[in-house]
C-alpha cells in the first residue's frame, strides 16, 4: 500500500509524516520527480527533494516507485522552448531519462516511464512529445530507461480506464505491440481518480483487462471523490463516508483476486483529505481519501483494510 508524498509536508507536518511512516510500505513522489522539478535548466539537475524522499524510504524500509519519466505537463519552460532538430529532441528526451534513471539506479526500482500519452477516444494524445519526435517515441522512452537500469520495472500510466473502454482497449493494444516487439515493459499503471458512483462493472473491467496483459499491475494514483455535483456547500455525512468505504473495498477486493505476482501494489494520490489535490482542481469541497484533514482514519480506511482480507 502506498501513496503520493508531499515534501513539505513530509518535512513540516508531524502527523503527516508520522501517518506516512506507520502507515504504507511504498511511497511515490507526488512532484518532486517530474521534469520540471529535476531538470529546472538545460544544464541542472535539482536532486535535493526527491533525495530526501529516497533517505526516508531507505531509512524506514519504504519501496520507492518513479514518477514520472516522460509527461506532456510539468515541463520547464526550457523544454518548452526549446528549438532544435528531431536528433537535438531525441537526445533532449533520452538524456533526461537516462540521467535520471541512472541517478536512482537501485534506490529507485520502477518507473512510470510514460505518463497519460492518450486521449479518452483511444487515439494518441498530441504532445510536444509526438510533435517533435512522432508517435513511437513512447517505445523509445522504454528503451532508454530500460538501458539505463535494466533491473528497474517500466510502466506505462495513465487515467481513464474504467470509464472509456476505448482508451484502455487502446493501451493495452499498445502493450501487446511493445511486447511482440521485444520494448521492455513490465507494468500497467491505471490512476483511478474515480467518483463513488462508479460502477463495479467498470472498475471490474479496468482491473481484469489490465491483468489480461501478464503485466504488473498498479493501482497509480487511488482517490474517491463524493462531490459529484461540485457543491460549494457540501459537506462529509456519516452515509458518503460509508459509501466511500464500499468502493475502496471493492477496488482492493478485486484486485486482491488478480493472480499475487501481478499485484504491485496500491497507490493513493496524497494522503488524507487536507492535502488531497481533488478540492482544488474541481473548485468545489471533496474527501477523497482514507484519512482526513487531521491524519486520522475514516471509514475508508475500515474499507481498505476489508478489501484486504
Ligand atoms: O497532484 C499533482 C499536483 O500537485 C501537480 O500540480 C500536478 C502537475 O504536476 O500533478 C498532480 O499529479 C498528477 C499526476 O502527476 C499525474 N496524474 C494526475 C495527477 C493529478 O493531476
Amino acid at each position: 500500500m502506498g501513496a503520493s508524498l508531499n515534501v513539505s509536508l513530509m518535512k513540516n507536518n508531524i502527523k503527516y509524516n508520522g501517518v506516512v511512516t506507520k502507515e504504507y510500505n511504498s511511497i511515490t513522489a507526488e512532484n518532486a520527480m517530474k521534469f520540471d522539478a529535476l531538470h529546472p535548466a538545460e544544464n541542472t539537475f535539482s536532486w535535493n527533494d526527491a533525495d530526501y524522499l529516497v533517505s526516508f524510504a531507505q531509512a524506514n524500509n519504504k519501496r520507492v516507485h518513479g514518477h514520472t519519466l516522460n509527461w506532456y505537463m510539468a515541463l520547464p519552460s526550457w523544454v518548452t522552448n526549446f528549438v532544435g532538430d528531431s536528433t537535438a529532441w531525441e537526445n533532449l528526451l533520452k538524456t533526461h531519462i537516462q540521467t535520471v534513471v541512472t541517478y536512482f539506479k537501485g534506490k529507485v526500482k520502477s518507473w512510470d516511464v510514460v505518463n497519460e500519452a492518450f486521449n479518452d477516444d483511444g487515439t494518441l494524445r498530441n504532445s510536444i512529445w509526438v510533435q517533435k519526435l512522432g508517435t513511437d517515441y513512447i517505445a523509445r522512452c522504454f528503451q532508454y530507461a530500460n538501458q539505463a537500469d535494466p533491473d528497474a520495472i517500466l510502466f506505462y500510466n495513465d487515467y481513464g480506464h474504467e470509464y472509456s473502454a476505448a482508451k484502455r482497449t487502446a493501451i493495452i493494444n499498445m502493450i501487446t505491440g511493445f511486447k511482440n516487439r521485444g520494448i521492455p515493459i513490465h507494468g500497467i499503471g491505471m490512476q483511478f481518480h474515480i467518483t463513488y458512483t462508479q460502477s463495479d462493472a467498470n472498475i471490474s473491467a479496468a482491473i481484469n483487462s489490465a491483468a489480461a496483459t501478464g503485466l504488473k499491475v498498479h493501482i497509480s494514483e487511488l482517490d474517491i471523490r463524493l462531490n459529484t455535483n461540485l457543491a460549494l456547500g457540501l459537506s462529509l455525512t456519516p452515509a458518503l463516508a460509508e459509501q466511500q468505504a464500499a468502493r475502496y473495498t471493492f477496488i482492493v477486493k478485486t484486485y486482491k483476486a488478480i493472480p499475487t505476482a501481478q499485484q504491485f501494489g496500491i497507490t493513493t494520490w496524497n494522503v488524507g483529505d487536507g492535502d488531497s489535490w481533488i478540492p482544488n482542481w474541481q473548485g468545489a469541497p471533496d474527501w477523497p481519501l482514507p484519512f482526513d484533514a487531521n491524519y486520522l482514519r475514516k471509514p475508508a480506511y475500515r474499507g481498505i483494510i476489508e478489501g484486504g482480507k
